[in-house]
């Protein structure tokens, strides 16, 4: 798929071995903190793909596919994919090869894209630095593809960041030289065949800030899909100066001021404001970054706090904002695992309940947003506005008239009070009607066009005008 494709998807995240075994478990016990292979697998993706699209996802991104190395390292085993060997091998644990082109044409024959995680920065290994085995790599086979060994001290010089190496002495990652000609033109030609062999729609780049710049775009090029980069900073100039050379990045400059304005009751809606302005005006196109509230490398949101009203919140924000949305598997389930690798859990063993009260509303906005986009996709380049907002709400609009959504965030909690918030710079018409989609509640707006937003329990609100509703299905419609 091209960014213009991709930036209509909205994907589930999972960590391949965790998400659903081939046996279908709802048992099978997995401690994240013995960091071992739990069984997950290609198959069990397969068979859980109603799951998924009953939440509304259009596309999943899946853990690194290649061979990793198999030592029970200081830090346990490679089940999340990101220590690796061979390029050019398949990491067998999540199955065959022919495994991962069934779940290519599954999903496909669902209209919905493949995502897979990638690394080029690094390799991996157990042990002490100094000891590393070159020769057991393919197909960087000796030191001289690799950057000579020093540790990544200092985040403020970007030529550390881009030529030491990440890890310790318990698994250093040997920081490949991308710099070199051979070094680049294999990773084009593998990058073009990985993504022929295994029909990918689109890649997630691990470590983009540790590669040099001028490497990505003929890499992309090559690979001849949408890529979204991890450049794991919340600064927004630096973080958007990589989407000059690659489609889109993931919205770490956002991801930040989101989880401080929702973990809790005094978060700041106003740091998140200027956030969302600065990115509309800094940042190349948002309209194709990664948006996100959680991920396999941060503790879960729900381990900040268990208000459901602001975990609901955040996630329409996720859903409803500018860029491409990703939802880490589980978020759906409310779990709360904290920092990497509490934030890996099993997820079979919660039963895959598709009736919690997340799983249906993400469902219920991923179907707002699909069928705006269903309406016009002019939606989806209208740039996210911020119409109103104060120390407690934040109201903004996505849209061009008659197909805008308005969204009313509020971080009260669950104990808010109930109010009438009144908004001027919806854009709907006066005396029409507009619907709240999560409680299905019609609101007619008033004959100066102001929009009365029942507020109560600091819930999100999401409105959309009731005559693009009819055939829709939504609020039964
Ligand atoms: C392993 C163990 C862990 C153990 C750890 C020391 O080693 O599993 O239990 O605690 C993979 C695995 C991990 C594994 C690592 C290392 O490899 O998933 O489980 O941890 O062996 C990507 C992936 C990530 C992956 C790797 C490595 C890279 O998403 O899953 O990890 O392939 C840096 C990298 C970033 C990387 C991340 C984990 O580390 O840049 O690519 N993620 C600052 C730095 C960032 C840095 C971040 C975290 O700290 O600037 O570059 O990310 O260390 C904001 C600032 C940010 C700042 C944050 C903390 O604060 O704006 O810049 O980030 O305000
Ligand atoms: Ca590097």
């Amino acid at each position: 798929g091209t960014a213009a494709n991709w930036r209509s998807r909205s994907i589930y995240q999972v960590v391949t071995d965790r998400f659903a075994r081939t046996d279908g478990s709802t048992t099978y016990s997995c401690n994240t903190n013995d960091r071992t292979y739990c069984g997950g697998s290609y198959q069990g993706i397969v068979d859980k793909l109603d799951y998924i699209q009953g939440m509304g996802f259009t596309a999943i991104w899946i853990s690194p596919i290649v061979e990793n190395i198999p030592d029970d390292t200081g830090y346990g085993y490679a089940y999340h994919g990101y220590w690796m060997k061979n390029i050019y091998a398949l990491n067998t644990n999540f199955g065959s090869g022919e495994d991962l082109i069934a779940l290519a044409t599954a999903l496909h024959n669902r209209g919905m894209y493949l995502m897979v995680d990638i690394v080029v920065n690094h390799y991996g290994f157990s042990g002490n630095h100094a000891s590393v085995d070159f020769s057991a790599y393919t197909p960087f086979s000796s030191s001289d593809y690799f950057h000579a060994f020093c540790w990544i001290t200092d985040y403020s010089n970007q030529a550390n960041v881009e030529e030491c190496w990440l890890g310790d002495d318990t698994v250093p990652l040997p920081d490949v030289n991308t710099q070199l000609d051979t070094v680049k033109s294999e990773y084009q030609s593998w990058i073009q065949n990985l993504v022929s062999n295994y029909s990918i729609d689109g890649l997630r780049i691990d470590t983009v800030k540790h590669v040099q710049m001028d490497f990505w775009v003929p890499f992309q090029e090559a690979a001849g899909v949408y890529a979204v980069g991890e450049v794991f900073d919340g600064d927004p100039s630096y973080t958007c100066s990589y989407q000059e050379n690659l489609d889109g990045v993931l919205n770490y400059p956002v991801y930040y001021p989101v989880v401080s304005a929702f973990e809790s009751t005094s978060g700041s809606i106003s740091t998140l404001v200027n956030m969302i302005n600065t990115l509309k005006s800094g940042c190349p196109d948002t309209t194709l970054l990664g948006s996100f509230m959680e991920n396999h490398d941060n503790p879960r949101f729900p381990s900040y706090t268990s208000d459901e009203s602001l975990i609901k919140n955040a996630i329409s924000y996720t859903i409803l904002a500018d860029g491409i949305p990703i939802i880490y598997y589980g978020q759906e389930q409310g779990l709360s695992g904290g920092g990497d690798p509490a934030n890996r859990e099993a997820l079979w063993l919660t039963g895959y309940d598709t009736s919690s009260t997340l799983y249906t509303h993400i469902a219920s906005l991923n179907q707002i947003r699909n069928h705006a986009i269903y309406i016009s996709d002019t939606y989806l380049t209208y740039q996210n506005w911020v119409i109103y907002s104060d120390s407690s709400t934040l109201a903004m609009r996505k849209g061009f008239d008659g197909n805008q959504i308005i969204t009313v965030l509020s971080n009260l909690g669950s104990s808010g009070s109930s109010y009438t918030l009144t908004l001027s710079n919806t854009g709907y018409t006066a005396s029409s009607v507009v619907y709240e989609v999560l409680m299905c509640t019609a609101v007619t707006i008033d004959s100066s066009g102001n929009l009365a937003v029942p507020m109560a329990n600091g819930l999100p609100k999401v409105f959309y005008p009731e005559s693009q509703l009819t055939g829709s299905g939504i609020c039964s419609l």
